[in-house]
C-alpha cells in the first residue's frame, strides 16, 4: 500500500517479512535497476478484443479439483474439493502494449499516477501524497528486513515499472505492472472482461487432469525447479542476497510465454509476476464453499499479519521474486495478499470471460 508511509503499518513489515512476501513497504527513494529490454518469447498475437470475440484466450471447460493444498504454507488449506463453471482466459498476462491500448482508447489513469487523497491521508506531507508505486529495492540485506526490500518510489507507474529512470520502450511484450487492482479491473471491464476468482484462476494453472488424479504440486508436474530446464522465471540463489539468474531473466519479469504452457495453452502461471483475482483474501478456504465460489465478502476479508489493513485480494502464481527457498509461492496452490490499493512491480494480472 502507498501509505505504507504511516508509521502503524511498519508493524506489518515484520510479519509479512517472516510470512515471505512484503505488502507493505516503507522507505521512499530512488531504486537504481536497469530495465533492459527484452526480445519477445511468442510470436506476434492480435491485439485483445471485446467479448464475445476471444483472441488470445482459452477456454476452459468446467469441472471439479481439489482446490488448495496439504499446507506447505498456513494460508493455502485445507484442500477443498471445487467445482468451477466453464469460462475464457487470457492465454498470458496483459502486457505492456494490451494495457497501452487500453489507456490510449479510455484515457485511463491508473491509481500509481494518482495523488493520494488529502482529506483520506490528513497525516501525510504533500511529499508522501505523491503519485507513486513500490519497487523492489534490489538484491541485499536479510529475509527479515523486509524495510530495506521495498521502496514507494515517486513516478513508479506501469510506463516506468521502477521509477522515473525506467521505462517499457522496447518491452510491449512484458506483463504490465504498477496496476493496482481498480486499474486491472477496469482493464477487464473496458473488454467485457473480469478478472479471475481465485478458484477460476487455480483451476486454469492446474491444466486439464484426468478423472481422480493426484493435484500436482506445481503447474508443470511435481518435478521441482530446475535452473538447468526452467519451468518457470523464479530467483534463483539465495534471496534476498542473489539472484543468479539462470533462468534468463535476473531480477526482472521476462516477455510473456518464455516458458512451456501448461495444458490449456497458458502461459506464465507460475513465476513472473503475481496475478490480482477477484477474491478478497482471507487465510485459509472455506471447507464449506467450494461450489463455484467467489471469495469472502469485503467485510469478511481479513489479513491476521496486518489486521488494521484495508481489506487485500487474492494474488495467485507467484513472481520472479519467488526463490525455492523464500517465498516459495510459485505454486498453483499458493496465494498471497495483495494491497489493492498500490501497483507493485511483481504484480500484473489476465482477464476471464464467462460467455
Ligand atoms: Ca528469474
Amino acid at each position: 500500500m502507498r501509505a505504507g508511509l504511516a508509521a502503524p503499518l511498519l508493524a506489518t513489515l515484520a510479519l509479512t517479512a517472516a510470512a515471505g512476501f512484503s505488502a507493505c513497504h516503507p522507505r521512499a527513494g530512488p531504486v537504481a535497476q536497469a530495465e533492459a529490454p527484452h526480445a519477445p518469447c511468442l510470436p506476434p498475437r492480435p491485439p485483445a478484443a471485446a467479448a464475445p470475440a476471444t483472441p488470445g484466450m482459452a477456454h476452459i471447460p468446467g469441472g471439479r479439483f481439489v482446490m488448495g493444498g496439504a499446507p506447505l504454507l498456513p494460508e493455502e488449506g485445507p484442500p477443498r474439493p471445487t467445482r468451477v463453471a466453464g469460462f475464457w482466459i487470457d492465454r498470458t498476462d496483459v502486457t505492456n502494449a494490451d494495457f497501452a491500448r487500453f489507456v490510449a482508447a479510455t484515457h485511463y489513469v491508473t491509481v500509481a499516477e494518482r495523488p493520494l487523497d488529502a482529506k483520506a491521508w490528513p497525516g501525510l506531507s504533500p511529499d508522501q501524497r505523491r503519485p507513486s508505486g513500490i519497487v523492489f529495492a534490489g538484491e541485499g540485506g536479510t529475509r527479515e528486513d523486509a524495510a530495506s526490500r521495498w521502496r514507494v518510489v515517486p513516478g513508479a507507474d506501469w510506463r516506468h515499472p521502477k521509477g522515473p529512470g525506467s521505462s517499457i520502450a522496447g518491452r510491449d511484450d512484458l506483463p504490465v505492472v504498477q496496476v493496482a487492482w481498480e486499474d486491472a479491473l477496469a482493464y477487464a471491464r473496458w473488454l467485457g472482461h473480469d478478472l479471475p476468482t481465485e478458484a477460476e484462476w487455480e483451476f486454469a494453472a492446474r491444466g486439464p487432469r484426468p478423472p481422480g488424479a493426484a493435484p500436482t504440486r506445481y503447474v508443470w508436474g511435481d518435478q521441482p525447479f530446475d535452473p538447468k530446464h526452467p519451468q518457470a522465471n523464479v530467483w534463483q540463489g539465495v534471496f534476498p542476497v542473489i539472484d543468479t539468474g539462470e533462468d534468463g531473466y535476473r531480477l526482472a519479469p521476462s516477455p510473456v510465454g518464455c516458458f512451456p504452457a501448461n495444458g490449456w495453452g497458458l502461459y506464465d502461471m507460475a513465476g513472473d509476476v503475481w496475478q490480482w483475482t477477484a477474491d478478497w483474501y482471507r487465510p485459509n478456504l472455506d471447507p464449506a464453499g467450494g461450489e463455484a465460489p467467489a471469495g469472502p465478502s469485503a467485510d469478511a476479508a481479513t489479513d491476521p499479519r496486518d489486521p488494521h489493513a484495508a481489506p487485500r485480494h487474492v494474488i495467485k502464481g507467484g513472481s520472479y521474486l519467488c526463490s525455492p527457498d523464500y517465498c516459495f509461492r510459485y505454486r498453483p496452490a499458493a496465494r498471497e495478499a495483495g494491497p489493492a490499493d498500490s501497483g507493485e512491480d511483481h504484480v500484473g494480472f489476465r482477464t476471464v470471460w464467462r460467455g
